[in-house]
């Protein structure tokens, strides 16, 4: 007997998870087999619950386009989730982890698009769609009992586990540097906690968005003009804990900060 797999009633059951601060169990564990494609059903379902509630799409999250990633996940091919206007922090602005179930924060690089891109790209392309590249950290929070899951399609049906974003404030033209070669820094409380060259991210960063076009198109989605895409976090994630002051710095692109409570 085939068991048919009510989609929505996992999107609301994730979303609940998220409004409530709650853990729930990865949904392999009840579904083993769920595949990669009902599990970017999920996100999307998700992602309407989110702005039937009034939020707005500003752009797109890659993950796992590292192999310090992969490798703390045990999972091993990049990934998408949305970006929305109430995941972003400002700048300096503070994190109230009483807000998360348990948040971790990595160190990014992000791009903002001022032209459509969609399906296959080259790297000239993004760098013409792009009108600026900048620092960001991505504040991550699984929905998952204790941030484990074991599969690809558990982290993207929970958005690939974003939560929230903070963006440096000075954003440069992406060709005036070599993005491959940037040394990136990311410090807790003033002590360097990882660090790692921009390469780490997908062997160059636009590489990540040839890549998110690529997954796009999968769906039948293109990359709008106008979006802010995190291009994967260049080394594993740091567990805020309050009173956490984390600093990004990436040569060439300046430096960010944010604070947890
Ligand atoms: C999955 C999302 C990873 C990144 O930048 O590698 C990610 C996770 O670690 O839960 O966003």
């Amino acid at each position: 007997m085939t068991r048919t797999v009510d989609l929505s009633e996992l999107a609301r059951r994730l979303d609940a998870a998220r409004r409530e601060r709650r853990e729930v169990p990865p949904l392999t564990n009840e579904l083993p087999e769920l595949p990669l494609s009902d599990a970017y059903a999920i996100q999307e379902e998700g992602l309407r619950l989110r702005q039937a509630d009034g939020e707005r799409v500003v752009g797109l999250k890659m993950g796992l386009t590292s192999e310090a990633k992969r490798r703390q996940m045990n999972l091993d091919s990049p990934v998408y989730g949305v970006l929305t206007d109430r995941m972003r922090v400002a700048a300096g602005g503070v994190i109230a982890l009483g807000k998360s179930i348990h948040p971790k924060i990595e160190p990014e690089i992000a791009f903002r698009t001022t032209r459509e891109l969609r399906g296959k790209v080259t790297r000239d392309e993004v760098l013409d769609a792009c009108a600026s590249v900048f620092v960001a950290m991505e504040i991550l929070d699984s929905r998952y009992r204790d941030f484990k899951y074991f599969s690809l399609p558990d982290v993207v049906a929970d958005n690939s586990s974003s939560s929230l974003f903070v963006l440096g404030e000075v954003e440069h033209p992406p060709r005036a540097m070599d993005l491959t070669k940037l040394e990136m820094k990311m410090s807790v409380n003033g002590a360097v906690a990882q660090s790692a060259r921009s390469d780490a991210i997908s062997g160059d960063p636009v590489v990540s968005v040839i890549q998110l076009c690529e997954l796009l198109a999968q769906r039948g989605q293109v990359l709008p003009a106008g979006s802010i895409v995190l291009a994967g976090a260049a080394t594993v994630a740091h567990m805020l804990q309050p009173g956490d002051r984390v600093r990004l710095d990436v040569e060439g692109l300046g430096s960010v900060e944010v604070s947890a409570a």
